[in-house]
């Protein structure tokens, strides 16, 4: 496993922070998500040969959340 850690200046509230949780964890190969409404940063594990982070990134992008 391997960890990302993107910044989603748009997580607003728990909800936002819970609903991108649980649609990256949806996702082949994601190990623990972990998303912090104070920093506004999403840390994912992942497992590079199932999934890379341009994938993760473009899921979040897909949920309406821009990362930076
Ligand atoms: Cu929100």
């Amino acid at each position: 496993m391997e960890t990302a850690i993107f910044n989603v200046p748009s997580i607003s509230c728990s909800a936002c922070s819970s609903k991108i949780e649980e649609n990256v964890r949806e996702l082949k190969g994601i190990g623990n998500v972990y998303s912090d409404l104070k920093s506004q940063q999403v840390k994912i594990e992942y497992n590079p040969s199932d999934i890379s982070p341009q994938e993760i990134k473009k899921h979040i992008a897909q949920m309406g959340y821009e990362i930076i």
